[in-house]
């Protein structure tokens, strides 16, 4: 009878390992090129409230800067957390590299503001939305791990291999630690 509580409680453990490998997400990497006078992005839908990577290339002959800014204003970079979310000095031939989370969802642009680069056109809307609703971790009533993901990600697989993984290594100790009891 004291084996239950001990196999509820490594299939809980089970499965929120398994939950937490499953909900991690790959980082979201956006290649930016700025030229004279162009932004281009790769991706203009990105998820708001995740860490978002530029690589930002400069193909142009002239030194440019990329800022980040809500859609439609001029030169106010959007800061968070006290930061302005801009890129100076980017010179021409070379690449910088930034981690930026946007927040809230909505309409936003990289710019470039130089004197007379945005007005020439330096600058490329773009969208964020929400994230779809992380998944939650099992309820306490029912801690059987949960079913296979149906994100159809790339690395879905891995996780679900990893997950089991963990899940071996957890019943292997619980079965040594049974044995331990039933010995004593
Ligand atoms: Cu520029």
């Amino acid at each position: 009878v004291k084996r239950l509580p001990v196999g509820a409680t490594l299939a809980l453990i089970g499965g929120l390992v398994y939950v937490s490998l499953a909900s991690a997400k790959a980082p979201v990497t956006v290649n930016v090129t700025l030229s004279d006078f162009k932004v281009e992005m790769s991706n203009v839908n990105l998820p708001a409230g995740a860490a978002i990577t530029y690589v930002i290339t400069n193909n142009g002959k002239l030194t440019h800067e990329m800022v980040l800014e809500k859609e439609g204003v001029v030169d106010e970079p959007l800061e968070i957390n006290g930061a302005a979310q801009e890129a100076e000095d980017i010179e021409p031939g070379a690449t910088r590299t930034v981690e930026w989370t946007i927040p809230e969802a909505g309409k936003y642009q990289l710019a470039c503001h130089v004197e007379g680069h945005y007005e020439a056109g330096m600058k490329t809307a773009f969208t964020t939305t929400a994230a779809a609703a992380a998944p939650t971790a099992a309820p306490a009533t029912n801690p059987a791990p949960a079913t296979m993901p149906k994100t159809g990600e790339s690395g879905s697989l891995m996780w679900v291999a990893l997950g089991l993984l963990g899940l071996v290594g957890l019943l292997a100790i619980g079965g040594a630690l049974a044995l331990r009891r039933r010995k004593a």
